[in-house]
């Protein structure tokens, strides 16, 4: 079992739209705001999805190179890109992600139905997408939405080899509607099905909706690491919105305090992570 716990903010999304959500971080000035306050709380990486003009999810090159170049130079964060983008995103810009060079991006192992929309994440996608990061030492997190994402993985890393780094890192993603449940049981079959992955392969967890607590409380105990923030989650309590990302660190921060899992630094973090 892992001693600290790796803390990932996920701050923005693609889903949420700012007139619903005021205060999701949309510009690049809310984003590099909330992704210091974050570090100093006890993040360790920021998963990123970016905003236009208009506020609308977009996957455009240039503020994909601005926004990791900002993250770098005011923070010491894991900058970690979104290739998911959202729902709507052709695979060209998806895989285009990586041009911008982050320490990390996401892989998602494989389609669901995401609410009423599909997330398509082909087989021939992913494998471009690891080999593509393979190469350009970009280290992957594999988004794990169904237990059968894993079972992909296990076909992917012994197709084409570990990556970058060789340390496999996947973050369950639970509670979408067309994925698994956030539940404790969801967890612990999640967390067995890892025995078929690479030796020494870590995990986050991270909840959607009001499944947040219980993913959080489950994967701390499970030994896993946690995401939170607005991506997931902008309801704090029954009728409280989220007032901030950092209101949702900082609770994460105290419940892996309490599990005697402090928050690993950000250097602590690219050890675990092999970057
Ligand atoms: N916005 C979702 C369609 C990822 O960032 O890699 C996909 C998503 C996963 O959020
Ligand atoms: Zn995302």
């Amino acid at each position: 079992m892992s001693t600290g716990t790796l803390i990932t903010v996920a701050p923005t999304g693609a889903e949420s739209a700012k007139a619903e959500v005021p205060a999701l971080p949309v510009t690049l000035d809310e984003l590099l705001l909330t992704a210091k306050e974050c570090e100093a709380l006890g993040a360790a990486v920021i998963h990123v999805h970016i905003r236009d003009d208009e506020a609308r999810p977009t996957l455009d090159q240039g503020r994909l190179r601005d926004t990791v170049a900002a993250l770098r130079e005011s923070t010491d964060l894991i900058v970690q890109l979104s290739s998911g983008g959202a729902v709507t995103d052709p695979e060209s810009a998806r895989l285009a992600v990586l041009d911008a060079g982050p320490d990390m991006a996401s892989c998602t192992m494989g389609t669901l139905n995401f609410g009423d929309d599909v997330f398509l994440n082909r087989w021939e996608f992913i494998v471009d997408l690891h080999t593509r990061m393979q190469e350009r030492g970009i280290v992957p997190e594999y988004e794990i939405f169904d237990l059968g994402h894993l079972t992909a993985l296990q076909r992917l890393l012994g197709k084409y080899g570990l990556p970058h780094g060789g340390h496999v890192h996947v973050d369950f993603v639970m509670g979408v509607p067309g994925g698994m449940p956030g539940t404790t049981q969801a967890l612990v079959a999640a967390h067995q099905a890892l025995r078929d992955l690479p030796e020494g392969t870590t995990f986050s967890a991270t909840g959607i909706g009001r499944s947040t607590i219980p993913v959080l409380l489950a994967s701390l105990s499970a030994g896993g690491h946690l995401r939170v923030g607005m991506e997931d989650t902008v309801t704090y309590a029954k009728g409280q919105p989220v007032e901030s990302n950092m209101q949702l660190v900082a609770r994460a921060v105290g419940f892996a305090q309490l599990a005697q899992r402090p928050p690993l630094t950000t250097a602590e973090a690219r050890t675990l992570l092999g970057l």
